[in-house]
């Protein structure tokens, strides 16, 4: 094979995706026999549903360390596994990305660590994902990546392929700048990031700390530039323009609202509220069991609900699934272990035998039960202490396709801006909390109703279809190249960008 070939790109896609993780990941059975699981998660489950049908390929690793896989297709996609070693998932996965990454953009609810190994196995683990990307992708595709795993990926793969036209999205918190600043490879970062020709954030906020430090860190301009296709906002640095915008992430709102229909999810609805001994209300919380997700919040205000009589046991169930979350970080085993005796501290003060007053399950469920628990529960209590944007909460609205039920929800979660029909609380005002929980299970039918309507029209109007389209417009539009098509109702697929990214 002469150099020409091997520098070739081997596949001939048009949209690329290159996340942490495939939507599937690599585990064995009883019999030890490896098979492929579903990965749940918040970007999987928001990208997944877009790319499927779009002949796309999705970039990411399998979740083993064990083997090389090849490309292979999956319902619709291609997948294309990235082999990743023990030291490798070890400093960049739970080290660099989870101790010190995750963390610091979530307001440092925990300290961050630093360590140069971490950052080590972190640039090389971006360089493994940028060269894959580059593989899988054919003569100027589009390559979206995804997430704080990859923030160097954009400028390496730059580098590697300039024909690609790269696209990156943040789908946690981008931190105030203050604290941005503590990272000692800071620039670094925001170098990787600007190889992209858009960058998108939850929030116009995270989009506005970017420009900032971009301007400090790189001496990028955000004067506005007579070139061909600038706009105001954008990033200017050397001869590249690079587009920033905000573009809130959502869900398959009409599967949800279809799934939620079906007899067998509501037959099942009503078999949980039997096996919970039919209280009068269910409140509800479902998350990774995270730090950042303020479980133990919901917690202490239902236990002080209980022992001021506000809330009787007899009356009132709270169930919790927390679904396992990178159990081999040290501050997710002392958050389980908190979580869990905090569930043993108010069931043993408050519950009859047979009749636990919080119900905690601390795994995962299948797509189905969910919807069930969602359409079961008359209040959602969804409060993060940081969340970049939260579908959770917006899962709940989809199901709720009678138009009652009440969401209780976090100031803190990037979906706090558009649900305004929502009880919104400060997570560390435990009695703003405990009032707002006291309204949501009191509220009439009536008053539900025009709440449930208004957050449903938003999230049924806005969903994940609509949020994938208007990233991919913008990132069409950032260059010279094929004009974005218009949305199929008409809209302008531009209306996101210029609503949130330009404020
Ligand atoms: C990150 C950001 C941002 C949960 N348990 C089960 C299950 N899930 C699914 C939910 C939901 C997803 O996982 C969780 O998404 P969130 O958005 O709530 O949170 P993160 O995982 O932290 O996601 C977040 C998101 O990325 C997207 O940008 O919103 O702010 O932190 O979809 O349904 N799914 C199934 N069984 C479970 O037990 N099937």
């Amino acid at each position: 094979m002469d150099d020409e070939e091997t520098r070739a790109p081997r596949a001939e896609a048009g949209l690329v995706v290159v996340a942490n993780r495939l939507p599937v990941s690599l585990e064995r059975d009883a019999t030890g026999r490896p098979r492929w699981q579903h990965s749940p998660g918040g970007l999987v489950n928001a990208l997944e549903p877009f790319l499927r049908g779009r002949r796309g390929v999705w970039v990411g690793w399998p979740g083993t360390t064990a083997r090389d896989l090849p490309p292979f297709p999956e319902d619709g996609l291609r997948l294309h596994p990235v082999r990743l070693s023990a030291d490798d998932v070890s400093g960049f996965y739970e080290g660099f990305s989870n101790g010190t990454l995750w963390p610091l953009y979530h307001d440092v609810i925990v300290p961050p660590e630093y360590h140069r190994s971490w950052w080590e196995a972190y640039v090389r683990v971006n360089r493994t994902f940028a060269e894959a990307a580059s593989e899988a992708s054919g003569p100027g595709a589009t390559v979206w990546v995804q997430d704080y795993q990859l923030q160097l990926v954009p400028a390496m793969l730059r580098e590697l392929r300039p024909d690609l036209r790269i696209g990156f999205f943040l789908h946690i918190p981008f931190p105030p700048v203050e604290l941005f600043m503590q990272l000692p490879w800071r620039t670094e970062i925001v170098r990787g990031l600007l190889g992209a020709d858009l960058i998108g954030f939850h929030r116009p906020g995270g989009a506005q700390n970017f420009r900032w430090l971009a301007h400090r860190l790189t001496g990028s301009s955000t004067e506005p530039r007579p070139a061909p296709g600038a706009r105001p906002g954008d990033v200017h640095l050397g001869d590249r323009s690079v587009r920033i915008g905000a573009f809130p992430i959502s869900i398959d709102a009409a599967e949800l609202d279809r799934l939620a229909r079906r007899p067998d999810v509501q037959r099942r609805a009503r078999q949980i509220r039997e096996e919970l001994g039919n209280p009068e209300k269910i409140i509800l919380g479902v998350d990774r069991l995270d730090y950042t997700k303020g479980i133990d919040v919901r917690l202490r205000a239902v236990h002080e609900m209980l022992g001021e009589g506000r809330i009787r046991p007899d009356r009132v169930a709270f169930v919790q699934i927390a679904i396992p979350s990178r159990e081999r970080v040290e501050h997710y085993v002392r958050l389980r272990e908190d979580v869990e005796r905090t569930v043993g501290r108010v069931n043993g003060e408050f519950s009859r035998v047979g009749r636990p007053v919080v119900h905690y399950l601390h795994t995962s469920v299948s797509r189905e039960e969910l919807a069930a628990f969602y359409s079961a529960a008359d209040v959602m209590l969804v409060t993060p202490l940081r969340d970049g944007m939260n579908l959770v909460c917006k899962e709940y609205i989809a199901c709720r396709y009678r138009e009652d039920g009440a969401l209780v929800l976090s100031e803190f979660a990037g979906a706090a801006a558009e649900l305004s029909g929502a009880y919104l609380v400060n997570p560390h005002d435990l009695q703003g909390v405990k009032n707002a929980l006291a309204e949501a299970l009191d509220l009439s039918p009536d008053e539900a109703r025009h709440r449930m309507s208004r957050l449903r029209r938003q999230v049924l109007t806005h969903d994940v279809e609509f949020w994938a389209r208007s990233f991919l417009t913008a990132l069409s539009d950032g260059r010279p190249g094929p004009s974005p098509s218009p949305a199929a109702d008409g809209s302008s697929p531009l209306a996101y960008d210029t609503e949130w990214a330009l404020t």
